[in-house]
C-alpha cells in the first residue's frame, strides 16, 4: 500500500474507530456511516477523498480493516473501535489455540490480571502466530501468549470474530494464558 492510502486509512481508522465527531458525523449503532456524507464531511475538513479512492483503501488495507456495506452506501470499520457500537457479530466457536503478541514490559500486569480490553471494545486476538508476533512488534520485540481457548469457551467465555479475521473476547483470566518460548532461546 503507497504512502498516501496508508495515510488515508490511518486517518479512516481515527474517525471510524474512535472520533467521528471531528469530521461531524455520527455513527449509527452498528458503526455504519454514509459513505456520501464521509466524502463531503473529509472535503469540508481539508482531507479532500473521493469514492475510487476510498475503495482502493477498502480492498488494499493489509488488514482489511473497513467494509463497505452490501450496497455500497455505506462503510465501518470492521473492529477496533472504542466508540460505543454493536457490531453485530455472532459468538462463534474458536480454534483450541488462539495467539495474542505483547511486549516484556506488560507481562507483570498481564500475569497478575491476565489480557484486559483497555480503551477497545475487546482483547484482540489472532488464529496465526506470525499476524500475532507482528501485532506485538508495533510495540518492540514481541511476545507471544498462547490462550487456551478451547478451555475459555468450555467455561463459557464467549468469542467473536470479526469479518477481517480477528478474535475477540472480553478479556483473557490469566491461568489460560501460556508465554510461548522465544524462538532461539
Ligand atoms: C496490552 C492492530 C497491561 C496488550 C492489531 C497490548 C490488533 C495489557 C496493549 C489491534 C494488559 C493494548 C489490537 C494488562 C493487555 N496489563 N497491558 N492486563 N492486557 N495488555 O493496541 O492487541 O492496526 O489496544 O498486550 O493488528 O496490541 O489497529 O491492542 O500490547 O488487531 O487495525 O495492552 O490493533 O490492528 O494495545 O492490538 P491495543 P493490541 P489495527
Amino acid at each position: 500500500m503507497s504512502n498516501e492510502l496508508k495515510a488515508i486509512s490511518k486517518f479512516l481508522s481515527f474517525v471510524l474507530r474512535h472520533h467521528p465527531e471531528t469530521l461531524g458525523l455520527t455513527l449509527t449503532s452498528d458503526g455504519w456511516v454514509s459513505v456520501e456524507l464521509l466524502l463531503e464531511a473529509c472535503g469540508r475538513h481539508g482531507k479532500a477523498l473521493d469514492r475510487p479512492l476510498l475503495e482502493r483503501v477498502v480492498r488494499e488495507s493489509d488488514k482489511q480493516r473497513f467494509a463497505l456495506s452490501a450496497d455500497g452506501l455505506s462503510i465501518r470499520a470492521s473492529q477496533g473501535h472504542s466508540v460505543s457500537v454493536e457490531l453485530g457479530y455472532q459468538a462463534t466457536t474458536p480454534p483450541a489455540i488462539l495467539y495474542h503478541g505483547t511486549v516484556d514490559r506488560f507481562l507483570p500486569a498481564i500475569r497478575a490480571e491476565g489480557l484486559q480490553k483497555g480503551q477497545r471494545h475487546h482483547v484482540h486476538l489472532s488464529a496465526s502466530k506470525e499476524v500475532a508476533t507482528s501485532v506485538g512488534n508495533r510495540r518492540g520485540r514481541a511476545v507471544l501468549l498462547e490462550i487456551d481457548a478451547a478451555a475459555m469457551a468450555r467455561e463459557g467465555h464467549e468469542f467473536f470474530r470479526s469479518s477481517n479475521g480477528v478474535w475477540l473476547t472480553l478479556q483473557v483470566p490469566a491461568r489460560f494464558l501460556r508465554e510461548s518460548p522465544r524462538a532461539g532461546s
